[in-house]
């Protein structure tokens, strides 16, 4: 994926409704601090231009970056720390669920974990109620270089068992100072939007057509998650 344009397009608040975009839309969630602005920066080849900071509760809108004007980055407020009131804690968290729950061209949410620590409830909470709204969560384990290279399966399966993923769930290790996991990223995001121009043509098509879609889908999966397998391995052997 060639980043060719970026743009901080809408800026969403407790108040605001949210935008009804063309383009395909690709969220970002996790708890504070986990390092969703981070990441989208380096997928968006800027160093700051989303705001990130060391303290938790830096990003308070939904944020929607355009992208090559073909697709949107969402980056969403963080959930899950307590220096805010409850009453504004509820309000955000009623902002991400509507956005989640009414959006039209969500294509995939990305649930980041940091990959240093066991989920937390909200993190499982979290993960279920993207599941309930009908999306199966791509995991980002960030801050891959916090931990030793030989840690990353274990804490990858730490994170699996935390979350209890669906079978077939991929995970990333990915290192906002490293970049490390960026490019699976990439090749992820661009098969999602294969999938999406795919399934724009197949519109008419009967139903059994969309069943292989998703076989088709569900191998290329695996596939990824294999791929980045053989990737940590190599990161190990490197050591
Ligand atoms: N070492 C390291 N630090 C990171 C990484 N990703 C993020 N950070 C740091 O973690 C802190 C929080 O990062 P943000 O990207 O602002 O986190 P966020 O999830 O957007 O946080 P909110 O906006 O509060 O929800 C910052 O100090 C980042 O520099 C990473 O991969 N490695
Ligand atoms: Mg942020």
């Amino acid at each position: 994926m060639i980043i060719k344009s970026v743009n901080l397009e809408t800026v969403c608040g407790i108040t605001s409704s949210v935008p009804e975009n063309i383009h395909p839309e690709i969220a970002f969630a996790g708890k504070s601090n986990v390092g969703k602005s981070s990441l989208i920066n380096a997928l968006m080849n800027r160093k700051s231009y989303a705001r990130t900071s060391a303290q938790p509760g830096k990003t308070q809108t939904i944020n929607f970056y355009n992208i090559n004007d073909e697709l949107y980055f969402v980056d969403l407020p963080g959930y899950g720390y307590t220096t805010v009131a409850q009453s504004v804690k509820q309000k955000w968290g009623k902002m991400i669920e509507d956005y989640l729950h009414k959006s039209t061209k969500l294509r995939a949410v990305f649930l980041l974990i940091d990959i240093r620590h066991e989920p937390s409830v909200n993190d499982k909470n979290m993960y279920d109620w993207i599941l309930a709204q009908g999306y199966h969560p791509i995991i980002i384990a960030t801050k891959l270089d916090k931990i030793n290279r030989s840690q990353i399966l274990k804490h990858v399966k730490m994170i699996k068992m935390g979350l209890e993923v669906e079978k077939g769930t991929i995970v990333i290790p990915f290192s906002a100072s490293s970049k490390q996991g960026r490019e699976e990223i990439y090749e992820l995001i661009q098969m999602l939007m294969d999938d999406q121009a795919d399934m724009s043509d197949m519109e008419d098509q009967e139903d059994t057509d969309n069943q292989v879609q998703t076989d088709n889908q569900v191998d290329r999966e695996d596939q990824v998650e294999t791929d980045n397998q053989v990737q940590t391995d190599i990161s190990n052997a490197d050591e």
